[in-house]
């Protein structure tokens, strides 16, 4: 079987990363094409993956026929842009999240995506292929502990960026939450909450935050999240499940123990992406190894992705106040 032929679309921070992996980790794929409009980024990255060429546009890459898939990794606003020509090539995607920055444009990209014989994006939502996330799915499933009744959640980031917004909050970060909550507990999101506690004067000045989000579900579990981009110590995200008879808990830190000194310290993450790189890893072998069998997506679709961008739009509304009803359409049988 020959190697998958990738072309990465965006050799930026997630780009560079993604073409390193395929390069280094990942068996049965290479990366053909590095498609990116800033030559400088695009020579660097060609660098990382040897035998790939640089194209400035996924038109010209599918026009000389040098890519078998195609990896999104540019900043949401440009992924449609992206999408079209990839889903008019017949191409299975890899998109990074979000599938596009709101559901109107969601809709047009599953609509064109419909004409096609079966679903060929996958959303890069990577948590689900985070292990611990993974039993604690299966947890919620069994019933081992009965019914599942919260979820607490807190997403941590050490500080961000100025370029970073208040939409961003939820369009950037609590994204993450919108696909993950529902994909473990089995439910929607119907609505969504945002309060504010004392703001960190620690923020950068264009930001109200920490903020604490909260949605219901449709089966009646209420989750709240913690969304602290702030926190000078490091990076964190874990989840407590709170069942009828039992409790569990993911994401605790898990680096180096140490005693010193009559003190006791453990390692932790300061970036999303060592605390994910395992999950990265996952997603893009098993997204490989899924088109080599001739099933093109093995994980989140753009209905998956379509969802959260509604949860989205509710969460950014709820940032002014309320509680922000989340559309529920019916799903598509084409996305069953
Ligand atoms: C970033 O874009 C990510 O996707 C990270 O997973 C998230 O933790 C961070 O808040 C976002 O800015």
């Amino acid at each position: 079987m020959s190697d998958l032929r990738i072309g990465v679309v965006g050799a930026g921070l997630m780009g560079a990363d993604h073409i390193q992996r395929i390069s280094t980790r990942i068996s049965g794929a290479v990366v053909s094409a590095v498609i990116e409009p800033d030559t400088a980024r695009a020579v660097a990255a060609t660098a990382d993956a040897p035998g790939s060429a640089a194209f400035a546009s996924i038109e010209d890459a599918i026009a000389q026929d040098a890519v078998d898939a195609v990896l999104v990794a540019t900043p949401g606003r440009f992924h449609e842009a992206v999408l079209v020509p990839a889903l008019e090539a017949g191409l299975p995607i890899l998109c990074e999240k979000p599938l596009t920055p709101d559901s109107q444009s969601a809709r047009r990209v599953m609509d064109l995506e419909q004409t096609l014989d079966r679903p060929h994006i996958q959303v890069g939502f990577m948590r689900r292929f985070d292990a611990e996330y993974g039993a604690l799915r299966d947890l919620i499933a069994s019933r081992d502990s009965g019914e599942l009744l919260m979820l607490r959640c807190v997403h941590r980031n050490p500080a961000v960026p100025d370029s970073y917004t208040q939409q961003m909050l939820i369009n950037d970060s609590v994204v993450h939450e919108f696909d993950i909550v529902p994909w473990l507990a089995g439910s929607p999101v119907v609505s969504v909450e945002v309060k504010y506690p004392r703001r960190n004067s620690l923020t950068p000045a264009h930001l109200r935050e920490p903020i604490l989000v909260l949605m219901e579900l449709e089966n009646g579990i209420l989750v709240d999240v913690e969304m602290n981009v702030s926190t000078q110590f490091g990076y964190q995200v874990g989840t407590e499940a709170v069942f009828e008879a039992g409790l569990a808990r993911i994401g605790q830190p898990s680096g180096l123990q140490r005693w010193k000194d009559g003190e006791f310290r453990i390692g932790d993450h300061t970036s999303f992406a060592t605390r994910f790189a395992p999950a990265y890893d996952r997603q893009l072998q098993q997204w490989v190894d899924a088109i080599h069998d001739g099933v093109l997506v093995d994980g989140p679709n753009a209905w998956d992705g379509y969802r959260v961008a509604l949860a989205c739009e509710a969460g950014v509304q709820a940032l002014d106040g309320g509680i922000i009803t989340v559309p529920n359409d019916p799903r598509p049988a084409f996305y069953a």
